[in-house]
C-alpha cells in the first residue's frame, strides 16, 4: 500500500511510524509511506498557506491554492483523498478494514480552524474524524489511521490470525486474557483457559466477550 500525507508538521511523523510493526512494514515494502510539507506548494515569497475566514470570526483557514496544487501533484489514478477533520465520519475498525483494501491513500491533515470548503467539495473522496474532540492539527489523526490500516495489511502482523480475533473484529470487545504464571499474588487465571479443552475455551471466550461488551459498550451490540 502507498500512503502519502500532506501536513504542515512533517517532523511530527518522525518517531511513531519509525518503530516496531509499522517500521518493519515499511522496511519490507508492505507500506510505502511518504510525508509531504504543504508549504512546498505555497507560491508566494512568504509561502502563505492560511488566511482569514470570509465573514470574520476567530482564527485562520487553510487556503485552497496550495492544497489544490499539492493534491493535483500527489494524486494518481487509484488515489483515495481523505481529509482528517472533526467533521468527518467517525473512524472505526470497519473503516480501517475498508481502507486496508485500497492501494493508494492521500491523507490531508488540517490545521488552524480547518480547510476552505472548496477543498472539501472539489477534492475529498472521504473525510474522517478520530473522535469528538478538537486537536491542534491533523497529524496525530493521520498517524492513528496509518497505524490502524497498516497492521491490517497482509503479512504485516505475524500471523494474520491475530487481527482476525481481536476487539471489534467480531463487533465485540476482547475477552479477558491471561498469560503465565497461572497464579500471581493469589490471583488465578481461569481454570478453563489452562484446561486445554479448546471447545470449552472458545465457549468461555465468546461468553466473556459478550458480557464485557454488554457491560461496557452495549452500543456495539445494537
Ligand atoms: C481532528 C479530529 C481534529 C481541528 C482543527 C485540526 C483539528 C485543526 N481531525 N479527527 N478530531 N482536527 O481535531 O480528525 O484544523
Amino acid at each position: 500500500m502507498k500512503i502519502d500525507v500532506l501536513t504542515l508538521f512533517p517532523a511530527m511523523f518522525a518517531g511513531p511510524l519509525d518503530e516496531s510493526i509499522i517500521h518493519r512494514a515499511r522496511q519490507r515494502g508492505l507500506l510505502d509511506l511518504k510525508i509531504h510539507n504543504l508549504r512546498d506548494w505555497a507560491r508566494d515569497r512568504r509561502r502563505t498557506v492560511d488566511d482569514q475566514p470570509f465573514g470574520g470570526g476567530p482564527g485562520m483557514l487553510l487556503k485552497p491554492e496550495p492544497l489544490f496544487e499539492a493534491i493535483a501533484a500527489l494524486r494518481r489514478e487509484k488515489t483515495k483523498v481523505i481529509l482528517l477533520s472533526p467533521a468527518g465520519r467517525k473512524f472505526s475498525q470497519s473503516i480501517a478494514r475498508e481502507l486496508a483494501a485500497e492501494e493508494d491513500l492521500l491523507l490531508v491533515t488540517g490545521h488552524y480552524e480547518g480547510f476552505d470548503e472548496r477543498v472539501r467539495a472539489a477534492l475529498a473522496d472521504d473525510e474522517l474524524s478520530i473522535g469528538d474532540y478538537v486537536l491542534t492539527n491533523g497529524a496525530l489523526p493521520a498517524m492513528v489511521v496509518i497505524d490502524a490500516v497498516t497492521r491490517l495489511l497482509p503479512g504485516v502482523l505475524g500471523d494474520d490470525e491475530s487481527s482476525r480475533r481481536e476487539s471489534f473484529s467480531a463487533g465485540l470487545l476482547e475477552e479477558p486474557q491471561y498469560t503465565r504464571p497461572a497464579e500471581f499474588r493469589g490471583m488465578k487465571a481461569p481454570d478453563v483457559l489452562v484446561s486445554g479443552h479448546h471447545a470449552e475455551i472458545e465457549k468461555w471466550r465468546r461468553e466473556q466477550a459478550k458480557r464485557r461488551t454488554r457491560e461496557r459498550r452495549p452500543d456495539l451490540l445494537k
